[in-house]
């Protein structure tokens, strides 16, 4: 199988990390970022330091990203004018190669910190209510797109299962050997959904099928597609890219 590395570097995805982290910083505490290098004794004012403060105090920066996070506050919604056609493909492999799970013999695992550990058979998922979004999704690597996606509300199908919603992560698994894992606070936000549809049809092979998890608070890769299984864990699960130091909260 083909391998590719991400097309940005990890130097700019940390610009992208003090930008969003200085609109956050202001909208949700008022604080600059020459407030925050009195808070925390770092130089975070120009660009080197920063680097080296996020890339050494990566750790720290998730604590700083969730603790800025507000689980009330909604991502953008856009009008289905807004939709872009044709919708990017991205995938740590080529288009070519996309995973054709079946349908019939698919199943969500779920396990870890929750009461009912029943696999779940796509039947099942998609008798479930469902709800849609139309949000913009931002990769790293430089391209953002507006699509539409539907499915279960996510904190809905976490209560379903009976997930101990005060453990710190949920892990997922993936058909193409991809993971990824999220902060609970995240997993609860109200626009995080187990998405089972993209732009009114059944979710295609080369967008995640049979089941994806969307979150429009965060990144493109934080968004794992054919998803086979989910665990809820207060062990760091870690994932594809952020084994390979791309930052783990990754917020969009
Ligand atoms: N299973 C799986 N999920 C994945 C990836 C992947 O390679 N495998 N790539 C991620 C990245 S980097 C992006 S930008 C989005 C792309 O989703 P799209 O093909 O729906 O645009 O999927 C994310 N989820
Ligand atoms: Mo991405």
């Amino acid at each position: 199988m083909k391998r590719r590395t991400m097309a940005t570097s990890l130097e700019d995805f940390s610009a992208r990390d003090i930008a969003s982290l200085q609109r956050r910083l202001f909208m949700k505490r008022g604080l600059s970022l020459g407030a925050l290098t009195l808070l925390s004794g770092c130089d975070v004012t120009n660009r080197d330091s920063v680097q080296k403060v996020l890339n050494a105090m990566s750790r720290w920066n998730d604590g700083a990203q969730a603790w800025l996070f507000d689980p009330n506050r909604l991502a953008p919604e856009f009008p289905e004018s807004a939709i872009t056609r044709p919708f990017p493909f991205n995938a740590y492999y080529g288009v070519e190669e996309v995973r054709r799970v079946d349908a019939g013999t698919w199943r969500l695992e779920v396990g870890g910190l929750v009461r009912e550990k029943k696999p779940w058979t796509l039947t099942e998922l998609y008798a479930l209510p469902q709800t849609s979004q139309v949000t913009r999704h931002i990769c790293v690597e430089g391209w953002s797109a507006i699509g539409k996606w539907s499915g279960v509300r996510f904190s809905d199908f976490l209560q379903r299962i009976g997930a101990d919603t005060t453990a710190k992560y949920v892990g997922f698994r993936c058909a193409d050997d991809y993971s990824t894992s999220i902060d609970m606070a995240t997993a609860l936000h109200p626009q995080t959904q187990l998405t089972l549809r993209f732009a009114d049809q059944v979710l295609p092979a080369e967008f995640g099928f049979p089941m994806k998890l969307r979150m429009p608070t965060k990144l493109g890769f934080k968004n794992p597609k054919h998803v086979t299984a989910l665990f809820v864990t207060n062990d760091y699960p870690g994932g594809y890219w952020e084994d390979q130091g791309y930052n783990w909260y990754s917020g969009s």
